[in-house]
């Protein structure tokens, strides 16, 4: 199966989360790593005072299940010592699984495509950035989905600033 992760994090030196991060999905077992896009810099969606966000988007092949999957990327994110505090709070790391092949999931642990694809920048373009042709399952084609969403802020990081 092919699917997308995207990752973020706004503590504890956020760039460096996310590289990691990266590093321990490429190591999950029956997790092949296709594609990384650039680590991109936003300032945070929800409450103001938390810092802002480092996000990036993976593309993996899979043979797990989306929600052994989902498993495997809870426990990644409690390796970097996440605690869930306040909803759309600051966190070490976030990882979602933003869709998977053309399932449509909409169950008590998992919604995917992760509802809120369309409306967030720091989701949409490095997704764009490594998956221009994707077409989502409900949302349609990623191109369309770009135009209609603000950049917000939204900055590519290059990699001489990591
Ligand atoms: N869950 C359901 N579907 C999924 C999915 N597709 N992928 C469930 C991952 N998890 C999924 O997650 C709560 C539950 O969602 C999980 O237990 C899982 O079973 P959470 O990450 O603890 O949730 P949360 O923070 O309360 O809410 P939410 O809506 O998941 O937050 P998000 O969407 O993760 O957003 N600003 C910027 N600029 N960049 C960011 O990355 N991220 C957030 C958090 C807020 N503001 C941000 C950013
Ligand atoms: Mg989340």
């Amino acid at each position: 199966m092919r699917a997308f992760i995207g990752l973020g994090s706004n503590l504890a030196n956020p760039a460096v989360q996310v590289q990691t991060a990266i590093a321990d999905i490429e190591k999950l077992v029956a997790v092949q790593l296709i594609n990384c896009s650039s680590l991109y810099k936003s300032p945070p969606m929800g409450p103001q005072d938390q810092p802002d966000y480092i996000n990036a988007v993976v593309e993996i092949e899979t043979d797990l299940s989306a929600h052994d999957l989902l498993d495997h990327l809870q426990m990644i994110e409690l390796q970097h010592g996440r605690v869930r505090q306040r909803h759309w709070g600051e966190r070490t790391l976030d990882l979602d699984l933003l869709v998977f092949g053309d399932s449509r999931i909409n169950d008590a642990r998992l919604q995917v495509p992760h509802p809120g694809i369309a409306q967030r920048s720091f989701v949409l373009y490095p997704l764009a950035e490594i998956a221009p042709e994707l077409v989502i399952s409900d949302l349609g084609e990623i191109n369309t989905l770009l135009k209609h969403c603000p950049v917000d802020g939204l900055i590519r990081i290059e990699n001489s600033e990591i």
